[in-house]
C-alpha cells in the first residue's frame, strides 16, 4: 500500500497514520562519527561500583547485576492518607503507593546490553524475574523497563534500567489488558499468540527470529524502528513464568536484535525498553494471565541517523501519531545489518 493509509494498534485501540509515499524519497542516511570513549570505571559515576550514591550511601563492589531502592522514587510505600480519593465529573484523584528500584546490569561502566554476552544477559533477566516476583508479591503492576540514550532523557550512560512497581495498573497496560481480554473472549486464543502466528507467516516484518522468541517491527508501529519482542508459539504469561527453556533464547535474540539497533547509525542506540505482562494481585473472578501474553516494547527514537531523532509534534499531538516508513521498509533495513557489532 503506497497510499495514505491508518493502521489499527490493536493492544492500545489506537489508529496511526502511514504516509509511504514519503518515504520513498532516496536514502538520506548520513553517517556520523560518534564518540563512546568511556572508561570501564568512572570515579563520578553514582552507579559504579564502591561508589557513592547521591543518598551517601556506598554501592557494594558487585559483580553482575546489582538492585537498590531509588534514592529519589515517584511512588512510595504505603502510609496514612493524606487526601484521599477525590471524586467528582470534572476533579477525580487517586491515592496512590508503590516502589522504585534501580538495576545496573553490570559493573562495567563501558557497556551497554548490545555489548554484553548472552550469558550476562541472562542475569539481567534473572534479575528481572526475581524482582518481579518479590514486588510483584505486594503490588498490582511491575513495570521494568530501560530509558537509554542522553536524547531519551538518561542521566548516566552506566548500564542499568529501572522498576516502578505500584498498587494500581498504569494506562497503558491498562488498554492492553482491556484489549487482551476481549480478544480471547471473542476468539479463544491470546492476542499475541495469533499475531505471533500471523507474523511468522508473513515474515515481512520480522527482524530476528530465535528458537522460542522473536523480534518484529508492529505492524501499527509508531516510532521508525519500533520492535515489540515475543514468544513464537507458547503462550507466557509473565517473566515469572518464562519457561527455564526460553531464557538463553530470549538473552540471545533480545542480543542480536541490540547489535542491529546499534548498527542502524552506527551508535549505541537509543530506546525505551520494557516489559508488558499480566497484572499481579488480580481480584476474584478475574484471570489475567488466561489472556496476558509476556512481551517487550522497544521504542527507540532516531529517525535517520544518530542524531535525527522523531519528534512527536503537530498533527501528532494534536491528530494522531504518523510515520512515513513503513513498518515493512524499517524491519527491511534492520533484517539487512549484520549480527557483528561495529567497531566505534
Ligand atoms: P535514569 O538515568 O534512567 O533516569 O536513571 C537513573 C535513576 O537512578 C534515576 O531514577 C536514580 C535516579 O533517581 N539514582 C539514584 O537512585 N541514586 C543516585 O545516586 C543516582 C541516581
Ligand atoms: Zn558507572
Amino acid at each position: 500500500m503506497l497510499r495514505p493509509h491508518r493502521r489499527w494498534n490493536p493492544l492500545t485501540r489506537e489508529w496511526i497514520l502511514v504516509s509511504p509515499h514519503r518515504a520513498q524519497r532516496p536514502w538520506l542516511g548520513q553517517m556520523e562519527t560518534v564518540t563512546e570513549d568511556r572508561p570501564a570505571y568512572d570515579p563520578a559515576c553514582t552507579l559504579c561500583p564502591g561508589n557513592k550514591r547521591v543518598s551517601g550511601e556506598p554501592n557494594p563492589p558487585y559483580a553482575d547485576t546489582y538492585v537498590f531502592d531509588n534514592d529519589f522514587p515517584s511512588l512510595l510505600t504505603p502510609c496514612e492518607k493524606e487526601v484521599g480519593d477525590i471524586e467528582s465529573p470534572l476533579f477525580r484523584s487517586r491515592e496512590v503507593s508503590g516502589e522504585c528500584r534501580v538495576i545496573c546490569f553490570s559493573p562495567h561502566h563501558d557497556l551497554s546490553l548490545a555489548q554484553m554476552s548472552s550469558g550476562e544477559i541472562v542475569r539481567v533477566i534473572r534479575t528481572w524475574q526475581d524482582q518481579s516476583n518479590d514486588l510483584g508479591s505486594r503490588n498490582r503492576w511491575v513495570q521494568i523497563f530501560e530509558n537509554k540514550g542522553a536524547v531519551m532523557g538518561c542521566s548516566n550512560p552506566h548500564p542499568h534500567g529501572q522498576i516502578w512497581a505500584g498498587d494500581f495498573l498504569p494506562e497503558e497496560p491498562s488498554k492492553e489488558d482491556l484489549s487482551q481480554r476481549e480478544y480471547l473472549t471473542a476468539h479463544g486464543r491470546p492476542l499475541l499468540l495469533d499475531y505471533a502466528t500471523e507474523e511468522l507467516r508473513d515474515r515481512s516484518r520480522i527482524v530476528v527470529e530465535g528458537e522460542h522468541w522473536f523480534a518484529v517491527v508492529p505492524y501499527w508501529a509508531l516510532w521508525p524502528y519500533e520492535t515489540l519482542l515475543l514468544p513464537k508459539t507458547k503462550h507466557v504469561a509473565r517473566l515469572t513464568s518464562l519457561p527455564e527453556s526460553h531464557v538463553a533464547d530470549l538473552a540471545e535474540t533480545m542480543r542480536r536484535l541490540l547489535i542491529r539497533y546499534d548498527n542502524l547509525f552506527e551508535c549505541s542506540f537509543p530506546y525505551s525498553m520494557g516489559w508488558h505482562g499480566a497484572p499481579f494481585l488480580p481480584e476474584q473472578g478475574e484471570n489475567p494471565g488466561a489472556y496476558w501474553q509476556l512481551h517487550a516494547h522497544f521504542y527507540p527514537p532516531l529517525l535517520r541517523s544518530a542524531s535525527v531523532k522523531k519528534f512527536l509534534v503537530g498533527y501528532e499531538m494534536l491528530g494522531e501519531g504518523q510515520r512515513d516508513l513503513t513498518a515493512e521498509q524499517a524491519a527491511e533495513r534492520l533484517r539487512s545489518l549484520p549480527e557483528t557489532r561495529y567497531a566505534p
